[in-house]
């Protein structure tokens, strides 16, 4: 297939990531779309983020810079689950009936009963993905998540975990994550690292970066548990603006990762302009070229980058930038992964 494949073409829209011409046997990492968006508490639409990045993706250059012919290796997705992006939708409606609830002070017996129910659907969404990623690690694949919101990568992780003893999880983001279940919900975007944490004992690091909107609890369990490493926006900010450079923070991040590195880039670590339309945008936050190029160190020090999601990301309403910005960050993890697996 490769052989009539012209990489300074036009991208074409040939149903696959970028135009790439490989199928998920051919590829060395396949991924694997996660269209829900259930739990959401702010803005909705992250369910169609994959649809929308998979369109806009063909508009971008496979030359890359930091990882040139990465892509010769194969990039390829697994259909499109149509299947979980209606069942989102019908749990979103429930969800979004308790949260109303909830904010009007009228929760009672029936709001418990509507939320177990929209946990046992989320957690047969963690089944399908964990599912879906296990058989193709089987298959010695990579595999990258494309969400989604952030409790999408939860199953993800537990296959990774299965076949990695010990790992660390670099973590873009503008919130922890740390919370113990959000609005009663057990898999909440909210709560995901707080899960993982609790669930995945082969995770022996969390470096948390960009962080700079989370609760009092979570800052404690940032503080208490010592699996987590934080460089929040304000710290980061702050010593830069004493002198220290991106360069310079970039090693001290880097060195607290494990060789084994899954990466989980919740698009909100960036600045608003980068993603107006994803589901709970954050003043402050990183540069696209400043998350590209700690992901570059980290591929530069040797680590080796075993899988990682990016969810998020909501099509933008005016325009295209929240998928654009989405299909290239997604460029980046894919080509950073592949090109980990060899580097010295
Ligand atoms: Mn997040």
């Amino acid at each position: 297939m490769e052989n009539q494949f012209d990489p300074n073409g036009v991208g074409m829209a040939n149903g696959n990531y970028y135009g790439l011409p490989f199928n998920t046997g051919e590829a060395a990492l396949v991924l694997v779309e996660a269209p829900w968006d259930v739990t959401v508490s702010y803005g909705d639409g992250t369910a169609d983020g994959p649809e929308a990045i998979r369109e806009a993706s063909t508009q971008l250059d496979l030359y890359d810079a930091d990882y040139p012919d990465a892509w010769r290796r194969g990039i390829a997705a697994m259909a499109p689950d149509e299947l979980m992006r209606e069942q989102s939708r019908v749990w979103r409606a429930e969800a979004t009936k308790v949260i109303e609830a909830l904010e009007a002070g009228e929760a009672d017996d029936n709001t418990d009963k509507q939320i177990e129910a929209i946990n046992s659907a989320c957690s047969l969404m963690n089944e399908q993905v964990y599912n879906k990623v296990k058989s193709l690690i089987l298959n010695r694949k990579l595999v990258g998540l494309v969400g989604g919101d952030h409790s999408t990568p939860y199953g993800a992780v537990r296959a990774v975990a299965e076949h990695y003893e010990s790992f660390g999880v670099l973590h873009f983001d503008a919130h922890r994550d740390l919370r113990e279940a959000y609005e009663g919900f057990e898999f909440s975007h909210a709560s995901i690292m707080y899960n993982l944490l609790r669930d995945v004992p082969q995770m022996k690091r969390l470096v948390q970066v960009g962080v700079r909107d989370f609760c009092d609890a979570e800052q404690e369990l940032a503080e208490r548990e010592e699996r987590v490493v934080s460089f929040t926006d304000r710290a980061l900010s702050h010593a830069r603006y004493a002198g220290k450079t991106w360069a310079e923070q970039c090693a001290e991040i880097v060195e607290k990762l494990p060789e084994q590195v899954y990466i989980s880039f919740d698009i909100d670590a960036l600045e608003v302009q980068y993603c107006p339309t994803t589901g709970t945008p954050v003043v402050g936050g990183l540069t696209f070229n400043e998350a590209a190029y700690l992901i570059w160190r980290v591929v530069e020090s040797g680590r080796r980058i075993i899988g990682f999601d990016l969810v998020e990301v909501a099509p933008a309403q005016v325009g295209h930038i929240d998928e654009m910005v989405g299909a290239r960050m997604l460029y980046k993890l894919c080509c950073a992964t592949l090109s980990s697996q060899t580097s010295k």
